[in-house]
């Protein structure tokens, strides 16, 4: 029998990261539509950021996204995020916007232009020292479109060359995060595809190095819950970017296309010894809402997550590990299902009136007429996107 106690004690220290793009406009390249009350600068999303943790209580962090949520003073705008109760999380680089990355960032052929690109990834490094985030992700949209080319062997060389500046400049205590994804916007061969490619980045180069698993980022099919072992078994797994796709790299609520994925991820984070404050993985929302209100779509979001996991920690394990012994396959795969299919919605209920919240964070929020407020205040200037 699992003891609900604990249970309930693990999940009040859950830490779930919101991404302060979240909050702003987005959309596809096709169209994307402006929504009412969207932040137009990084305190107003990091005000946002602070109403999810509000009315959910396990998402204290804000994950930052540079250039996007540049400022003149960081460290002013930590001790703004933390007047409101939110601390900021990852530093997000970003090397995949400006003209000059056309061929690439730190694997271009023009040594000039791989410069410009590490120079970049080291003022996040300088950003977190500012803001006191211990983490630096680090996703490149690195690729060519067609065969030739470019050299795949000497592009492999110049990223390990990048990482390698990047990993000498982290200070105690920081980390940077390698993240890895199958295709887009380079449609032939991309320069870190996999976790097996970051893996090997990241092993050479030490302790520091981690892989982030971005649930969007993988070909249909691709037993996540596979890599998420492996790579907590090698001390490897720094975190996860949470997203659902039913295609390509959607983007939608994590838990939404998928909810018995998340719950198998989760359960092998449990498993593994990835969850709880000193894990060190960090678990991190990076999503989009094209057409959704944004703030109700993270807060379902955490939703979600808190979801899978009370799920994936309801699990039986000595009964888990008694089936599997005796080779009974029926009745080991019956211990999980009978935690997955367990209604965990009064328990998260019940958690959040012993923190002092309201057991239905999505209602509670709409009542509080915060939106109502945003809408009526933020009009004028520009509101955030993907470039702002
Ligand atoms: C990328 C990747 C990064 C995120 C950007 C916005 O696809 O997932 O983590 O920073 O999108
Ligand atoms: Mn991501």
């Amino acid at each position: 029998m699992t003891d609900l106690t604990a249970v309930k004690a693990a999940l009040r220290t859950q830490h779930i990261e919101t991404p302060s793009w979240a909050y702003g406009n987005s959309g596809t390249r096709f169209k994307v539509f402006a929504q009412k009350g969207v932040p137009r600068d990084p305190q107003e999303k990091l005000a946002d950021a602070a109403q999810v943790h509000a009315y959910t209580g396990v998402a204290p962090t804000v994950a930052l996204h540079i250039p996007w949520d540049k400022v003149d003073d960081y460290a002013a705008l930590a001790r703004y995020a933390r007047d409101l109760g939110v601390g900021i999380g990852a530093i997000n680089s970003n090397v995949f916007q400006d003209d000059d990355y056309k061929l690439g960032s730190v694997t271009h052929p023009d040594p000039a232009v791989r410069r410009k690109a590490i120079d970049h990834l080291l003022e996040c490094v300088d950003i977190m020292d500012l803001t006191g985030s211990d983490t630096l992700k680090l996703w490149f949209s690195d690729g060519t479109n067609y065969p030739g080319q470019d050299d795949i062997r000497a592009r492999q060389d110049r990223l390990a060359e990048a990482l390698a500046i990047v990993y000498d400049r982290l200070g105690e205590g920081q980390r940077f995060l390698l993240e890895y994804k199958l295709f887009e916007p380079a449609f032939y061969m991309t320069d870190v595809p996999d976790w097996g490619t970051a893996y090997a980045h990241c092993l050479k180069l030490g302790p520091k190095a981690q892989v982030v698993v971005d649930t969007g980022h993988h070909a249909p099919g691709t037993n996540i819950e596979f890599i998420v072992a492996f790579l907590l078994r090698e001390g490897k797994l720094g975190g996860f970017d949470f997203n659902s796709r039913f295609y390509a790299d959607d983007d939608l609520m994590v838990g939404s296309a998928d909810p018995f994925q998340l719950f198998r991820i989760m359960f092998e984070v449990v498993r593994g010894g990835g969850y709880g404050p000193d894990s060190g993985v960090a678990f991190m929302l990076d999503q989009c809402h094209n057409i959704e209100p944004k703030i109700p779509g993270q807060i379902r979001s955490v939703m979600n997550v808190q979801e899978a996991t009370a799920k994936a920690l309801l699990v039986d394990r000595d009964a888990l590990a008694a089936a599997q012994q005796a080779g009974d396959v029926l009745g080991a795969n019956a211990v999980l299902m009978d935690a997955y299919n367990t209604d965990v919605r009064p328990l998260l209920a019940e958690l959040r009136e012993e923190m002092g919240l309201d057991p239905d964070p999505m209602a509670a929020y709409a009542r509080s007429g915060y939106f109502e407020k945003i809408a009526a205040e933020r009009v004028g200037g520009t509101q955030a996107g993907w470039g702002a």
